[in-house]
């Protein structure tokens, strides 16, 4: 295959990559997106597990950079399936006319900075690629994880991971199934498998809080109520920390008297999904008042479970909030059902996969099907799973081998001119990703206008600042409870990753810096270096 140029060629076709693309296309740039799977979407193609949904209501979870688009899509639910984001994401595309610059099956085998030509030369499945600038659109939970389980390779069974759920629905009527992992994934799938299955055997290593999503049909009084000041509403999400509605409260847990906080945490467990840990300002920043919270919904499986002592290994033990908190539709529920087991793995450890099933606590299970919900090399693992290499040939996974250091979550030193959206050091994973993603994709692409505008060739970001960043970045969470537990955020769930705290958190505070960034001719970055 022929040799293709171009300014700008972007990795993955979710999210970011789709508006990257609109975005560069309409500012004149020459710039194709390539994208390992078959269609576009992403998260949200791979993600097809029984169950996936957003946890973040779709009038928030979606694009705003158009008004016409924003006013004309009409979501069904008030969080939706990971069906109809597809189906959102694919009119995104035609409207937009995307398709004709997308490569599909086309994967990045690696990505070489030539320092002296100052472009990339991209090796893909489909041929080779020389572009001025590559960016890394690869989403932040992407990279699945999969435990090396012993005598996994063995397994006769139906092996799946939720991560990379195959195309056609999987039907488990009548089978017997494991699933191991009780993350997000698990939380949203375990009800609905568990209504096909035979039996479910769930293994357990940390029990995870979750809030009922008490998700519904869209309200179509709310619905007209945001689309009558969209921009307003999108606004004002994004003044609080997490770019979230609901997510504001001023008022304190620990200066709350018992009834009043019993009804505040009744009120957010009924009625609000993730914005339960908005009830007070100070559940994520002091661990009393993070207990108060935790205790609520320990409080609450207690009253689910009917069995005691499943209740207690269903309650999880550790700060509210420092794991990703999960939303469900009857998980808990689930586990009053005859045809679901839960499996400690604290007492119970995994001894081994067989050909038809896996030995726990000396204990055999024969399944017919085997799910993996064992997460994400989450922020960096999607870039670090491609060679790219940068001046002077220096490897990006050797370079973030002790800690993925960035500027901004945008920029990395000696790697010129490739740019990342939500990449560690912003906000990401912890805010709204949807306006979050939107912020960056107009960021870059104003930034490589003012290249062009400005006779740059190259720019990146310097040991220096990127240092200083990170450092910011976790004296920031040092500040709040986030470190307190094992996570994806600090790099916990993969042996070989440093552990390290990723996310930006807080919003605005964020937003002005970028803001700030641009508006001094991109302050912090060095254009054109020589050396
Ligand atoms: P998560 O949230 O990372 O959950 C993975 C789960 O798998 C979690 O319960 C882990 O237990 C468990 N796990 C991981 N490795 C193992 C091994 N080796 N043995 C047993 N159990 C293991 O991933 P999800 O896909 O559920 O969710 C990812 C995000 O997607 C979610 O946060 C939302 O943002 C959407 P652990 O807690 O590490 O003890």
């Amino acid at each position: 295959m022929s040799l293709r140029k171009m300014d700008v060629l972007v990795v993955g076709a979710g999210f970011s990559g789709l508006y990257l693309l609109h975005k560069l296309r309409s500012s004149g740039f020459s710039v194709a997106v390539v994208e390992k799977a078959d269609q576009l979407g992403g998260t949200w193609h791979w993600n097809r597990y029984p169950g996936a949904r957003c946890d973040i209501p779709s009038l928030q979870y979606s694009y705003q950079f158009d008004e016409e688009l924003q006013q004309d899509w009409k979501w069904s639910e008030k969080y939706s399936a990971q069906p109809e984001i597809l189906e959102y994401l694919n009119h995104v595309a035609d409207r937009f006319d995307l398709r004709r610059d997308i490569e599909f099956n086309t994967e990045v085998i690696s990505a070489t900075f030539n320092e002296e030509r100052c472009l990339w030369e991209i090796k893909t499945s489909k041929g080779d690629v020389e572009a001025k600038f590559c960016i890394m659109a690869t989403g932040c939970l992407s990279a699945p994880n999969t435990p090396d389980f012993e005598g996994l390779n063995d397994y006769e069974g139906q092996l799946l991971h939720t991560g990379k759920w195959p195309q056609t629905p999987v039907d488990f009527t009548g089978e017997t199934v494991a699933i191991i992992g009780t993350g997000s994934s698990s939380i949203q799938s375990i009800p609905v498998i568990a209504e096909q299955a035979k039996h479910l055997y769930v293994f357990q290593r940390t029990a995870n809080y979750s809030i009922p999503s008490n998700n519904g049909p869209m309200d179509p009084d709310e619905e007209a109520l945001v689309k009558s000041r969209y921009p307003e509403f999108r606004k004002e999400n994004w003044e609080n920390g997490f770019g979230i509605a609901g997510l504001e409260e001023e008022s304190l847990a620990t200066e709350a008297s018992d009834q009043e906080r019993q009804e505040k945490f009744n009120h957010h467990w009924e009625k609000e999904g993730l914005g339960f840990l908005g009830a007070y300002a100070d559940l994520m920043l002091d661990k009393e008042a993070n207990e108060l919270a935790a205790s609520f919904v320990r409080g609450k499986v207690k009253e689910i479970v009917n069995d005691p002592e499943v209740a207690e290994l269903l309650s999880p033990k550790f700060t509210i909030g420092c794991k990703r908190l999960c939303v469900d539709t009857g998980y808990f529920e689930a586990f009053n059902r005859d045809n679901v087991t839960l499996i400690d793995l604290n007492t119970n450890p995994i001894d081994k996969i067989t050909d038809d099933g896996l030995i726990a606590g000396q204990e055999e299970y024969q399944v017919d099907s085997l799910i993996l919900a064992t997460g994400f090399d989450a922020m960096t693992g999607a870039m670090t799973r491609i060679d790219i290499k940068g001046r002077k040939g220096i490897s990006l996974k050797e370079q973030w081998k002790d800690g993925a250091k960035s500027y901004l979550g945008l920029g990395i030193s000696n790697f010129p001119n490739l740019f990342t959206v939500t990449g560690p050091g912003s906000p990401s994973v912890l805010s709204n990703m949807v306006p979050s993603l939107e912020l960056h994709v107009e960021w870059i692409s104003q930034c490589i206008e003012w290249m062009r505008d400005n006779n740059k060739t190259v720019i990146e970001s310097t040991k220096a600042v990127e240092e200083e960043w990170m450092i910011f970045v976790n004296e920031v969470a040092d500040q709040t409870v986030y470190k307190s537990c094992n996570s994806w955020y600090n790099g916990s769930n993969i042996d070989e990753k440093a552990k390290e705290f990723l996310p930006f958190i807080g919003v605005p505070p964020y937003t002005e810096k970028i803001t700030e960034v641009a508006e001094q001719n991109y302050q912090g970055f060095v254009f054109d270096k020589t050396n």
